[in-house]
């Protein structure tokens, strides 16, 4: 069977209107609508299935990465426990979060909260870990930006093998998420980067950039990593490209202190609210579209390998009969990702 690109997306079609199985594509979607300790608006758990229902409507030819399409993009389905374990998970943490945060008397309900976040990690990880395996590059697209640590797990035991430097990450978000817990939660969206920092060793090095709300703890964590943190704050940016800097610099300098191979961790809070209105903690502020395309060819151009990547918060909103906005924009950064890592990795 022919594909022709430029045709309207097939019912039955795959992810972006695409015909590929796992067994030909070189990026595996791992989707995972789970969303248990999002603090203000829920609804990322219903992410990655609008995502994938607006991908229908991306044009496959893109004026950055060219055929993206050609490297074979292929989602799997997520598992049918997820979604329900995500509610009772909610369930638990909601009056928790309501009232600010756990207390002694919570102990029961954020032992299983914690417990059901542990479960999704395991999951991802042996997920992402097999499509590691064959030669393949994992994207996850959450849920809550709890939901990667799994899959960061996997991707810095395997640069761990392919090179001494490890993993870096870059993260894209208006938020550190580098609390030490937080409500209660050892999982929770806003500790992901604690968690990767704390409890993955080959980790080497993390980017942070977009970053404009955050907490004392976490901007102490950051001074006092020596390096191994490096957060960009979105202002000082924006104060810098008022005194004349090009963004295409301040991408280049931030970049630097990555190694070869990075991780992607995008959070769709890192672009402006107006580009993601129901996401779970919009910021005012944010990267503009083009600037977040502009900052991943910054990487692409730099020579650094994605060996995965996530996109996470997409929330697709209350209303199903209105137009899809923040999943129509969710299905475009997911597609530069996948554009990204391609190019990164020489398949397109
Ligand atoms: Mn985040």
């Amino acid at each position: 069977m022919s594909f022709d690109p430029d045709a309207a997306a097939s019912p039955g079609s795959g992810v972006f209107g695409l015909p590929h199985s796992r067994s030909d594509s070189s990026i595996v979607l791992l989707p995972v609508p789970f969303d248990a300790t999002t603090s203000y608006g829920g609804g990322a758990a219903g992410g990655p299935e609008a995502i994938r229902n607006a991908s229908a409507q991306v044009d496959l030819l893109d004026g950055q990465f060219g055929e993206i399409y050609r490297c074979g993009i292929h989602m799997l389905r997520a598992p049918a426990w997820i979604r329900p374990l995500s509610r009772r998970a909610r369930a638990l943490a909601r009056p928790i979060i309501e009232r600010g945060g756990a207390t002694a008397r919570d102990a029961r309900a954020v032992r299983a909260v914690d417990q059901a976040c542990e479960r999704i990690n395991t999951h991802t990880h042996a997920t992402a870990r097999k499509i590691l395996a064959q030669g393949k590059i994992p994207g996850l697209i959450g849920g809550d930006h709890s939901t990667p640590f799994g899959a960061i797990r996997a991707c810095a035991e395997v640069a761990a093998e392919r090179s001494r430097d490890g993993l870096g990450i870059l993260q894209i978000d208006a938020h550190m998420d580098l609390r030490d817990g937080f409500e209660g939660f050892a999982w929770s969206h806003a500790s992901i980067m604690h968690n990767v920092m704390s409890r993955l060793p080959n980790v080497c090095r993390l980017v942070q950039i977009g970053i404009r709300d955050f907490g004392r703890s976490e901007a102490d964590l950051s001074k006092g990593s020596r390096g191994r943190v490096r957060t960009h704050f979105d202002l000082d940016w924006a104060r810098a490209i008022d005194r004349g800097e090009q963004f295409d610099r301040l991408c280049d300098e931030a970049i630097k202190p990555l190694p070869k191979l990075v991780y992607i961790s995008f959070d769709i809070d890192g672009l402006e609210p107006s580009l993601c209105p129901h996401t779970g903690t919009p910021v005012p502020g944010g990267l503009s579209f083009h600037r977040a395309c502009m900052l991943l060819e910054a990487l692409v151009r730099s020579g650094r390998s994605i060996v995965g990547f996530d996109l996470n918060e997409v929330s697709p909103g209350p209303n199903p009969k209105e137009p899809e906005w923040d999943a129509n924009v969710g299905a475009r950064v997911l597609y530069k990702l996948c554009g990204a890592a391609a190019r990164s990795t020489g398949r397109i």
